[in-house]
């Protein structure tokens, strides 16, 4: 299998998905909820996911695609070549601002990382990578992250972690509130992975991901250095709901040892 073919295929359609969402969001979005009201799906989060299905299975019958709105096939192992997708990461962010949401896509061959993509809609940007071969923002590649300390961090965490809550002692969070340089919350988990990997975070963490918000980016964060794992230090489950952090290899393990206690 030429992963060089492949990865052309994948900007292409990511391209092609991107403009369709532009040219048709403000005039053809149909808001509803799914889990709770604040967990939000349009028309478009499912046409998105479609779109790439039928254009990856002209591609090649043979890859199996799991996407988040469940467009595509039930998948209970991640045996062969694998598209794990989700069509737009950040949908309230979608609907209320037109801005600052994500195609996140990974492919994978027998559980093994081989391409990455988080692409910013709005702004035509493309964070990629290549299983050994390095990552890419858009034609530049991206560095090896370079080490610094907790107190130069900027780290990507929401206002829920420094409230009581059920999965981590929260004094312990504004203990890392006030050690770190600086906080921010984007409300796209693929768009805080795209900052990690490129050093405009230094780590970010999360208390319920599921594989097609971090699957694309933790195959760029290896290509960069960049450790991502969940709360208990374990590599993520690519089939699985799961707690998640992604880190600067100097402080990933440090705010594990220092600042997560989880219930
Ligand atoms: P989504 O927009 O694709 O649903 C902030 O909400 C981040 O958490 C987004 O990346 C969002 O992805 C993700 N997320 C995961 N599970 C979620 C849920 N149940 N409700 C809202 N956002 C969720
Ligand atoms: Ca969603
Ligand atoms: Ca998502
Ligand atoms: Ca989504």
């Amino acid at each position: 299998m030429d992963l060089h073919q492949i990865d052309q295929f994948a900007k292409g359609i990511i391209v092609e998905a991107g403009r369709r969402i532009r040219e048709s969001f403000t005039y053809d979005m149909v808001v509803e909820t799914k889990s709770d009201a604040n967990d939000l799906v349009t028309n478009i989060d499912r046409e998105t996911e479609t779109f790439f299905i039928e254009k990856i299975k002209q591609f090649n019958s043979q890859h199996k695609v799991l996407g988040e709105e469940g467009m595509g096939e039930e998948i209970d192992s991640l045996e062969g070549p694998v598209w794990i997708i989700d069509p737009i990461d950040g949908t309230m962010n979608f609907v209320k601002q037109h801005r600052h949401f994500m195609i996140s896509i990974g492919f994978f061959i027998d559980g093994v990382g081989k391409l990455g993509y988080i692409f910013d809609v709005m702004r035509e940007d493309l964070f990629s990578a290549i299983e050994g071969e390095g990552a890419w923002y858009n034609d530049t590649p991206l560095r090896k992250l370079k080490p610094i300390t907790i107190e130069e961090a900027v780290v990507g965490i929401n206002a829920s972690w420094v409230i009581p809550n059920k999965k981590v002692n929260h004094e312990k969070i504004i203990e890392l509130v006030r050690k770190v340089r600086g906080t921010r919350s984007y409300g796209s988990a693929a768009m805080e992975i795209a900052f990690v990997v490129s050093g405009k975070l230094d780590a970010y963490i999360s208390m319920r991901l599921s594989p097609w918000d971090i699957a694309g980016g933790t195959i760029i964060a290896k290509e960069v250095g960049a450790i991502a794992t969940n709360l208990s230090g374990s590599d993520s489950n690519l089939l699985l709901n799961d707690t998640f952090i992604i880190a600067n290899p100097s402080i990933h393990q440090l705010i594990l040892d220092n600042y997560i206690e989880v219930k």
